[in-house]
């Protein structure tokens, strides 16, 4: 049994709900079935009608799924978890699920660039206005929207910029003007920063980050109310039917036994790391909500437990001089994705934020010599030697 009173550690060990009834299977089984049998016709009518308990297909529900939201809702201080095939699944439903055909939704400006390409790509199709505003000013998000927005979209800590945006001062317009707020909580976790005590209605993750945390799956989660994700689970996710394997649900209910160790490792190392960059003679600027110089770094201390690990920084000159840095390096892996053990790196404008045309990834702070660090777990003396002698070749 699962004790509400438990703290955030031991729910992220035991919060799937114990030990397998059946065999005291300490791990947590994996339920690697498509179908489920019926007792009988009737057993399976009662299922399709909402009245019986049990299971259908594995595109609708599935135990080992099952054990991941329930897990994840513990988690982000929420009621009911739904798990996605992605990050983008989950961004994608929640879009669907929350906006018709001729509505919109406000949001910030700096998202991840696959984020920013679905707007730009997908929803025009189907009649759905992405209205992409600076998030930081509050006035701008009110000024967006109108009697067609059904939700706030944003992203903090911010991909790759790594701007903070105020929740509860988004939660704040968002209930006023009677829309939902939404939360993609990536960057922070559950384990630094929970939207839902903070008055988002719905907290996403591209679960592939930290919460899987070894860079091995795909996989994405919304929590909320059990109301609001009742709605999503069946008016549209079980239809459009990105879910989630048994198995990536069973890599990441490991990874979230870790979550907290490895986050505690990912902030120490990385403050460690924007410390020593914003004080390297050729490094122009460092963007880490941690640093006392960061623009915001009062409202990230008073909305997340710690600053992550993730750094922005730009080099001295210009793009030719950060590729010179990022090809010199030979511990740091130079790939996308985030929030694994393993130190990644990568040049935003030419990958992740690709999408953006050039006028949007200026209005939207992404400059073309920003560098963007996921900082590992690795012991930080090698992050930081390795850094040094890449940063020499400028
Ligand atoms: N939200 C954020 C903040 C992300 O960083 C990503 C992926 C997604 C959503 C989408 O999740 P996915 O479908 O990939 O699980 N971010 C990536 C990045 O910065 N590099 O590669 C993927």
């Amino acid at each position: 049994m699962v004790k509400k009173s438990w703290g955030f550690a031991t729910l992220a060990v035991h919060g799937s709900g114990g030990h397998d009834p059946h065999t005291g299977a300490v791990s947590p089984p994996i339920y690697q079935s498509s179908t489920f049998a019926f007792k009988n016709s009737q057993h399976g009518a009662d299922l399709f009608s909402g009245a019986g308990e049990g299971y259908i297909y594995s595109r609708i529900q599935n135990p080992t799924v099952e054990m991941l939201e329930c897990e994840m809702a513990f988690l982000e201080a929420g009621e009911e978890a739904i798990a996605f095939g992605s990050g983008m699944a989950a961004i994608t439903n929640t879009t669907i699920a929350l906006c018709n055909t001729g509505e919109n939704f406000v949001s910030s400006r700096t998202v991840y660039g696959g984020t920013h390409a679905m707007y730009l790509k997908v929803l025009p199709r189907i009649g759905i206005e992405a209205r992409e505003i600076d998030a930081k000013d509050l006035n701008k998000i009110e000024d967006a929207i109108d009697d067609k927005t059904r939700f706030i979209f944003i992203e903090t800590p911010a991909n790759p910029t790594i701007d903070i945006i105020d929740i509860k001062g988004c939660a704040e317009i968002a209930h006023r003007k009677g829309v939902k707020l939404v939360v993609d909580n990536t960057f922070a976790t559950p384990y630094l920063q929970k939207p839902l005590k903070m008055g988002a209605d719905i907290a996403l993750h591209s679960a592939t980050k930290y919460i899987g945390g070894h860079g091995d799956t795909v996989a994405g989660i919304t929590v909320g109310s059990k109301k609001l994700m009742t709605e999503m689970r069946k008016g549209v996710a079980q239809d459009i039917g990105a879910s989630l394997s048994p198995f990536n649900a069973w890599l990441l209910l490991r990874g979230l036994k870790t979550l907290p160790v490895r986050m505690d490792r990912h902030c120490e190392n990385a403050m460690r790391i924007a410390q020593y960059l914003a004080f390297h003679p050729r490094v122009e600027k460092v963007y880490y909500p941690g640093l006392r110089t960061h623009e915001r770094y009062e409202l990230a201390k008073s909305q997340m437990d710690d600053f992550g690990g993730m750094i922005a920084f730009e080099v001295k000159g210009g793009y030719d001089e950060g590729v010179k840095v990022m090809d010199a390096l030979e511990l740091c892996t130079l790939a996308v994705s985030l929030g694994d053990c393993d130190t990644l790196i990568v040049h935003p404008a030419s990958t992740t934020h690709s999408s953006y045309s050039p006028e949007a990834r200026e209005a939207a702070g992404i400059k073309d010599n920003m560098i963007r660090l996921s900082v590992g777990i690795e012991a930080v003396e090698d992050i930081i030697e390795d850094l040094s002698q890449a940063l020499k070749k400028i």
